[in-house]
């Protein structure tokens, strides 16, 4: 067995099977795409000869991705592209698998630059010809450092054959690299996906909004005002999430057309100055900075609970509590603030509770996205990695988003699991609204 991997400790691995077995029964588009290739009489590995270096969050979701490109055929060397998310159990797992991993919870910065070269370069040096990448650090050191060994040459078979790319983050620096000429291999962008986009943000916080807030309060949460800033896909799925608890739920927009869905979905659209002074719980979900300001904390409800489920953590201003408030540490990433009461004469205070330290809600007090949501993800990059690696040839070293018919072969892959049974068009009715009986459905301008 290989002892090419870096992790914090083996003997989790029997645990992190287990996980890893539980997660695969709720991640069927992964099941799927392995038994579409490996069964039948045209049984084949779509991704025989590549080799992957993957750059994404070491979770047992993960694994489960991990295992199924190894099923399809692939070769893969992983490191983690976040220093606080691995699940050390899941690395433990593919690590006992003879999978080089490089990942532990807890990794310093330096760490995390020795992944980098862990898996671009093997034993015998520059190693990989596929890119799996989340936020685009790996694509990032691969293009600094490694300039002249990207391009893929068909005569002699070197190089990257292509990227896939999984956040905005990510997707925002490949399209920078595009047009500086600097990206010298075709790009697929997962995340803008529907089948991507709408569980990572809208049905992602749904569940996990008010599961962070449980775990780190146990609040009771029937009956409480819950105010949510932001009425994006994040906005729409959290104050889904509360309303199913039992809160009435307060919206605040700045944008008149997602106030106005906020209104025809119930909920009370107000001003954030009087919304702030009503909430026990208070969401922030804008992507915005200072939503949240100094002068709010001083008009809230004594005991009210804030926190963000938006990517910074600047739509708290968190630094204010920190540097004038006396702060009361209650248990990891739950601190009271005793505030100044500024709607009180005289001097008053009363407390805030603030979770995660402004940081992201759902992944500082609760686990993450679960499996079913990372399926959807998933399952879209394992149909990119083979599209790119198959077909490298037809694609320009531009960002490219998958065909509809894939994002919707994605969807199609999850819904035996639920279920439900799809109705096939007729052709009259396809001739009708102008569509092939198999797909795709909408046009690419289409919003869900
Ligand atoms: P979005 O752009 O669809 O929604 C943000 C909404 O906030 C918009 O409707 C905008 O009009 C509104 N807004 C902006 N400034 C505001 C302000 N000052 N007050 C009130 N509303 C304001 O974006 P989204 O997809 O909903 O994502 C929101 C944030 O959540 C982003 O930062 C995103 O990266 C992050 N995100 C978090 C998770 C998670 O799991 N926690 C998952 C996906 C995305
Ligand atoms: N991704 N397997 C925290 C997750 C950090 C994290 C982050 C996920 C998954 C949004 C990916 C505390 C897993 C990851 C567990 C966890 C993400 C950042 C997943 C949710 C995104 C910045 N972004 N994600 N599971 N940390 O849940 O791969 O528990």
């Amino acid at each position: 067995m290989t002892t090419d991997y870096k992790i914090k400790d083996l003997s989790l691995s029997e645990w992190g099977r287990k996980e890893v077995d539980l997660a695969k029964f709720e991640m069927p588009g992964l099941s799927s795409v392995i038994s579409k290739y490996n069964t039948g009489v045209a049984a084949e590995l779509p991704l025989k000869g590549a080799r992957i270096a993957g750059c994404l969050h070491m979770t047992i979701q993960t694994a489960v991705l991990i295992d199924a490109l190894v099923a399809l055929g692939a070769e893969v060397r992983w490191m983690t592209c976040n220093i606080y998310s691995t699940h050390d159990h899941a690395a433990a797992y593919i690590a006992s698998k003879g999978i080089p991993v490089f990942a532990w919870e807890g990794m310093t910065e330096a760490d995390y630059q020795q992944g980098l070269e862990f898996v671009v370069n093997d034993k015998n040096g520059f190693w990989p010809n596929m890119v799996l990448d989340d936020g685009g650090d790996l694509t990032k050191h691969l293009i600094e450092n490694y300039k002249d060994n990207l391009k893929y040459d068909p005569e002699t078979n070197t190089g990257i054959r292509g990227i896939s790319e999984e956040t905005t983050t990510g997707v925002l620096r490949l399209k920078e690299f595009e047009k500086s000429g600097l990206l010298s291999v075709p790009a697929i962008n997962v995340n803008d996906s529907v089948t991507k986009a709408k569980f990572d943000n809208k049905y992602g916080c749904r569940e996990s909004c008010v599961d962070a807030i449980r775990r780190a309060t146990d609040i009771m949460m029937a009956g409480k005002v819950a105010v949510v800033c932001g009425y994006g896909d994040v906005g729409k799925g959290s104050a889904a999430s509360l309303s199913a608890a039992g809160c009435r739920v307060i919206v605040t927009e700045i944008d008149p057309i997602c106030a106005l869905q906020a209104c025809m979905d119930g909920y009370q659209v107000m001003e954030v100055n009087d919304a702030v002074c009503e909430g026990d719980i208070i969401v922030t979900a804008t992507g915005n900075c200072d939503v949240i300001h100094p002068k709010h904390f001083g008009w809230m409800k004594d005991n009210a609970i804030i926190c963000n489920i938006g990517h910074f953590d600047n739509e708290i201003c968190v630094e204010w509590l920190n540097e004038k408030c006396e702060r009361t540490n209650i248990k990891p990433l739950v601190d009271m603030y005793k505030v100044k009461d500024t709607r009180q004469f005289g001097v008053r205070y009363k407390n805030i509770i603030l979770l995660a330290q402004g940081r992201l809600v759902n992944l500082g007090c609760a686990t993450g996205h679960p499996s079913f949501v990372m399926s959807c993800s998933f399952t879209n990059q394992v149909l990119a990695q083979i599209e790119l690696w198959k077909n490298s040839e037809d694609y320009e070293n531009k960002v490219y988003v998958l065909p509809k018919n894939l994002d919707e072969e994605v969807a199609r892959l999850h819904l035996r699991h639920l279920n439900a049974e799809l109705t096939t068009l007729t052709a009259k009715q396809a001739n009708y609204i102008g569509v092939e009986i198999g797909g795709p459905y909408k046009s690419d301008d289409y919003r869900y």
